[in-house]
């Protein structure tokens, strides 16, 4: 269980901004109870089965046993759906987009890793959904996904999206849509998830609305989620040597101002940066200037760690010929602005470029690290040198657990749908002809 100290809960802050304004714009923000009632847990089979090595129990209330133990909620569809029961009656009442914000729990029994796999989920974005028709929730699913690729683009964060092998689906889902991004080492981290859960929960917690025909129906339902891995992904994808990287809509300051102070002229040059933080934060950026009284250099350092997009120093010289040095943290080349022709334009025009470097950096990574393979033997090679590979696939389960025995690596599923007929045979068998192109790699 992990701690956000204030700069990480800063980026933390703005990523959940990020994020809230695309979910807003077509759900609607709710809250649940942290524990559920085992009874309600327990309900949907396949759903605990899932769960149930997973799950912290709430046995005691002060002294006393409770009679019911309470789960700490490892994700929120069996606090969340017996409530849609009671308030879903008629179609007029669908669809329902809700989603939450909260912390969940898994007591993994995977390795922890701050961040990617952590007990106490800090930052779980859970939404979930309930439609009249199957062709609306199948609809949703695809909405999701491009939410999820709009905000993983305003981050940078390149991804492989596939259907997840059934054996590795959500439990409880028909399917599973997942995204992968690569991290530095070629292991891929799993940082979102798409669920088209059909009607299975909807039979168990009898979600049931009265059609316009007149009949009582089912619900179809979708579930969608992503959590502190993000960040990770993140700080990952690109981060360097020196330190952070982060996208400017993320970054606690987007500007770092960095007076260089002597005893002479020191008054000026302050008043000069509060000048131009003025200038810069009325068009909307977040500046911060940074007079510490220590040596400039330990500051440089500092907002290098700390990952700020552009830095501009300015010292009583550069006030004499009236320029800042300004720097973008991703190639640290300096470039002199003039501090009266168009600074405020110059300045973003150099975070609209970092941001476009950083996006172009990381999806050129991935690309480069997905590697197409027709011969099983080739995967154990091509994974280990840090790829992604994706392969041919009848997509029959046991050829599929076949692979991944032989291979020592997770399938993650299904990447592209082949034409019937193609001719190509799946990679396990040579045999069948395939049906998809599908990935496997290591993963975290
Ligand atoms: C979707 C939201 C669900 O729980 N129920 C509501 C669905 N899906 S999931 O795949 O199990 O989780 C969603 C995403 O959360 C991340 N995640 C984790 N992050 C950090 N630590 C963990 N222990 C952890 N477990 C899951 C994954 O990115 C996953 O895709």
């Amino acid at each position: 269980m992990a701690i956000w100290m204030p700069y990480g809960f800063q980026i933390r802050k703005y990523t959940l901004e990020l994020l809230k304004e695309l979910l807003d714009k077509d759900n609607e923000e709710v809250l649940f109870p942290m524990l559920i009632p085992e009874a309600e847990l327990a309900k949907e089979g396949i759903h605990v089965k899932g769960f149930e090595d997973e799950v912290y129990w709430v046995t005691k209330g002060g002294q006393k046993e409770l009679n019911e133990q309470l789960a700490l909620r490892p994700t929120s569809e069996t606090a969340i759906y017996p409530m849609y029961s009671l308030w879903i009656r008629s179609h007029i009442d669908l669809p329902i987009k809700y989603y939450q914000i909260v912390n969940t729990f898994r007591y993994e029994t995977k390795h922890t890793r701050p961040l990617i796999r952590v007990r106490e989920i800090t930052t779980f974005k859970e939404a979930h959904t309930a439609h009249a028709t199957k062709d609306e929730a199948k609809e949703q699913v695809e909405d999701y996904i491009e939410l999820y690729k709009e905000f993983f683009n305003d981050l940078g964060i390149p991804y492989l999206i596939s259907e997840r092998p059934s054996w590795d689906k959500f439990p409880g889902a028909d399917y599973t849509m997942a995204f992968d991004t690569i991290m530095p080492d070629g292991k891929t981290l799993q940082i979102a998830t798409i669920h088209n859960l059909g009607q299975t929960f909807a039979k168990t917690f009898d979600i049931t609305f009265e059609d316009k025909d007149g009949e009582h129906k089912h619900v179809y339902q979708t579930c969608a989620g992503l959590s502190d891995r993000v960040v990770a992904a993140m700080i990952a994808n690109h981060g360097d040597e020196k330190g952070l990287r982060l996208p400017a809509m993320v970054s606690p300051n987007q500007v770092t101002i960095i007076p260089i102070l002597f005893k002479k002229g020191r008054k000026e040059v302050l008043d000069k940066c509060e000048e131009i933080k003025n200038q810069l934060e009325a068009a909307g950026l977040r500046v911060n200037i940074d007079d510490r009284d220590i040596r400039p250099g330990k500051k440089f350092y500092d907002w290098e760690l700390k990952g700020t997009p552009v830095k501009l120093e300015l010292g009583p010289r550069d006030l004499e010929k009236n320029i800042t040095i300004a720097m973008r943290r991703d190639n640290l080349e300096k470039v002199e602005l003039d501090l009266d022709d168009m600074l405020v334009d110059n300045v973003l025009n150099l975070i609209n470029e970092y941001d476009e470097e950083l996006n172009a950096k990381s999806w050129n990574f991935l690309e480069n690290h997905v590697k197409l393979t027709t011969e099983l033997d080739e995967i154990p090679e091509l994974v280990e040198a840090g790829n992604v590979v994706s392969f041919n696939w009848c997509g029959d389960d046991e050829c599929g657990k076949q692979i991944e025995e032989k291979t020592g690596y997770d399938i993650l599923g299904i990447y592209e749908e082949l034409d019937g007929e193609s001719g190509i045979k799946c990679i396990a068998n040579d045999k069948e002809d395939a049906k998809y192109i599908a990935l496997i790699a290591k993963t975290y």
